[in-house]
């Protein structure tokens, strides 16, 4: 850049003028990539260019998931998740793929046979191995990290393991054999195990024997992906410190993969629609917002390198899973952009530090 002299350039960062432009992806260019997650509609327009011009690295929200990727047995709907990795090739950004196992959007068929009846542990495992086998060979080398397993420990009781359809008829193993499928058809790819509510001491216990039990056993598992979905009222600095310093005590990767800050209490099963659901956001949760931004950013910073990603969930306030979760129809305000697209009046903090 050309010399400016001096006064200039402290009037210009005094108006905001130069700091207005940087970007998330340009601020953290030495820290880690800044993903999004995006459904194909996002992929041109206003979301588009805001998409480029901010982040560096992309996920689908959707398409990659078993339900959506593999609908049928022998059939692949191959264009959501194409048209995304093409729109992240053409900008010269990074994919973060969602996800190869997990219980949820799963799709029926996974699991019965062409009768109906639930199908054996063979069957099963033949049928996640073929699934990962073509999605991720489909993507090799153009996908540098997977989330492989997605929450597959609970929130409550004291097991380590959920009792989804992959545990209830594979057993705990269905969990390495997926990371041994995926390592297999991408060695170059980077493999997560992913999930929320990794600041609960409890959770965050389970999880941390569960990749354990993984790393003893040589399992091709690279990293830790906190989802953090949290919201202006939690977690607290020492607690996601807590959850990265134990994580990184395994010798893994660390990245938070679906970040937001909802303006809502901190929910995590779906229920329905109360009263008090129709009560404007309290102002002081919108004023919590910025401060709680400010203290995740910072404490990813001074992670730097073992911290290896952020990826938010949607691109801005203009629509966001959480306005339909927990609470169908319940506005939520979680993101850095507005409704309008805008930065918020806090964003700044975020890139100037
Ligand atoms: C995530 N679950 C999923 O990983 C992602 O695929 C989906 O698009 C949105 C959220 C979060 C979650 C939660 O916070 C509470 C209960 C269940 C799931």
């Amino acid at each position: 850049m050309q010399k400016i002299p001096l006064f200039l350039a402290g009037w210009l960062a005094c108006t905001g003028a130069l700091a207005q432009q940087k970007s998330l992806k340009d601020a953290y260019v030495d820290y880690f990539p800044v993903g999004v997650a995006v459904a194909p509609r996002n992929l041109s327009g206003p979301e588009a260019e805001l998409i480029v011009k901010q982040f560096s690295s992309i996920t689908p929200e959707n398409a990659m998931k078993m339900g959506p990727i593999h609908p049928e047995p022998d059939r692949y709907a191959w264009e959501a998740p194409d048209a995304i990795v093409a729109f992240a090739q053409k900008n010269g950004m990074k994919v973060r793929g969602h996800t190869l196992c997990w219980h949820n959007q799963a799709p029926q068929w996974f699991f019965t046979d062409a009768s109906g009846k639930q199908v054996t542990r063979e069957v099963l495992l033949e049928r996640l191995k073929q699934h990962i086998t073509d999605v991720v060979g489909r993507y090799k080398g153009r996908i540098y990290a997977w989330d492989v397993v997605n929450e597959a420990v609970p929130d409550t009781g004291t097991g380590i393991y959920r009792p989804s359809r992959f545990y209830e008829i594979v057993g705990e193993d269905y969990i390495e054999k997926a990371f041994e499928y995926a390592h297999a058809a991408d060695p170059a790819a980077k493999l997560f195990y992913n999930d929320y509510n990794t600041e609960s001491r409890a959770k965050r216990e389970k999880i941390y024997q569960l990749l354990k039990k993984l790393k003893e056993k040589n399992v091709p598992v690279h990293g830790v992906g906190l989802q953090g979905h949290w919201s202006v009222y939690e977690p607290s600095e020492s607690e996601l410190q807590e959850s990265i310093s134990r994580f990184a005590s395994l010798g893994l990767a660390v990245q938070i993969t679906e970040l937001d800050v909802s303006v809502h209490v901190k929910e995590h099963g779906r229920r329905e629609r109360t009263e008090a659901d129709n009560a404007p956001v309290a102002p002081e949760a919108f004023a919590r917002q910025g401060g709680q931004y400010e203290m995740l950013f910072r404490t990813f910073r001074k992670n730097r390198g073992v911290l290896t990603g952020v990826t938010f969930w949607n691109v801005s306030d203009k629509t966001t899973w959480l306005d339909n979760f927990p609470v169908r129809g319940r506005k939520d305000y979680p993101l850095l952009f507005d409704e309008k697209l805008q930065p918020k009046a806090f964003f700044n903090k975020i890139v100037d530090f």
